[in-house]
Order: structure tokens, then sequence, then C-alpha cells
């Protein structure tokens, strides 16, 4: 996901490409304005944080686009690419260590377990907007 911040500063091209360019496939994207009870439940595992009422505020400030991206290791290569958490610690060359300088403004999520992004796809999109199953051309060229 393209957090507030992301979208603000017109980086989702830039994040939606690095993806692409990787070799993954889109399989859905909305953008839109989550509101709070889906912030706290997409959050729930840190309610008990001290941050939690502020990263709650800064994921419903403003529209944010939400992806599903599929592929070998997507999880895995996605948070590699994607870099740490706190972006003074992301390595250049990652999407927050080429564009963030605060964990509370870091520009994207990205799941952490193939199990929570299907918890995440399930809850971003419900029955919404389909997840879409689509054969990648390029695909011979990516696995051989
Ligand atoms: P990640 O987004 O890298 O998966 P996380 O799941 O530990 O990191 O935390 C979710 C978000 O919460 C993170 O992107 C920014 C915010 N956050 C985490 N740790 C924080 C901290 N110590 N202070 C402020 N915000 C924090
Ligand atoms: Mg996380």
């Amino acid at each position: 996901m393209v957090k507030p911040d992301g979208v603000q500063r017109a980086l989702v091209g830039d994040v939606i490409s690095r993806l692409e360019r990787k070799g993954f496939r889109l399989a859905a994207l909305k953008l839109f304005q989550p509101d709070k009870a889906l912030a706290e439940e997409h959050y729930k595992d840190l309610s008990s944080k001290p941050f939690f009422k502020d990263l709650v505020d800064y994921i419903i400030s403003g529209p944010v686009v939400a992806m599903v991206w599929e592929g070998a290791g997507v999880v895995k290569s996605a948070r590699k690419l994607i870099g740490a958490t706190n972006p003074l610690e992301a390595e250049p060359g990652t999407i927050r260590g080429d564009f963030a300088v605060q964990t509370g403004r870091n520009v994207v999520h990205g799941s952490d377990s193939p199990e929570n992004g299907e918890r995440e796809a399930a809850l971003w999109f419900g029955n919404d907007v389909p997840i879409v199953d689509w054969q990648q051309v390029a695909a011979p060229w990516l696995r051989e």
C-alpha cells in the first residue's frame, strides 16, 4: 500500500514501477481514503503500542493506494524493496531509503507474511474489487 504521504508526494507511480519492473504481477488496485475501523483492524497487532493512535490517524489522513501483488517470494522480496521500518536505517535503493526520513511517514506498507498478505487483501478489498488472476506475457522471461 502507498500510504497517504506517498500519494500526496506523487510517489505512487514510482512505487508501482519498482514492483512491476522487478517482475511481480499486479492483481488488484484501489485508491480510497480508509476509515478508522479499517486502519485499526489492519494494525490490530500494534494496538498496545504508544504510537498506535498516531499511526491510525496518519493512515486515515488522506487517500491511499492499496494493491495486491503476486509472484514467487513476493512478500519477502517486496519488504526488501521497501526497506527497513525506520527510513534512516533503510538502505539507499529501497523505497524508504530513497524517499523517507521518519518512521511515522515511511511512504509504504508491505505485508510481513503470506498469511498476513491474504488477511490484508481480504480486509482492504473484500468483495468490492476482484483480485484478478491473469497471465503475464513476460512470464517465460521471468522464470525458466
Ligand atoms: P513495517 O511497516 O515495516 O511492517 P511495523 O509493522 O513494525 O513496520 O509497524 C507498522 C507501522 O507502524 C510502521 O510502518 C510505522 C509505525 N511504527 C512502527 N514502529 C514505530 C515506532 N517505534 N514509532 C512510531 N511509529 C512506528
Ligand atoms: Mg508491518
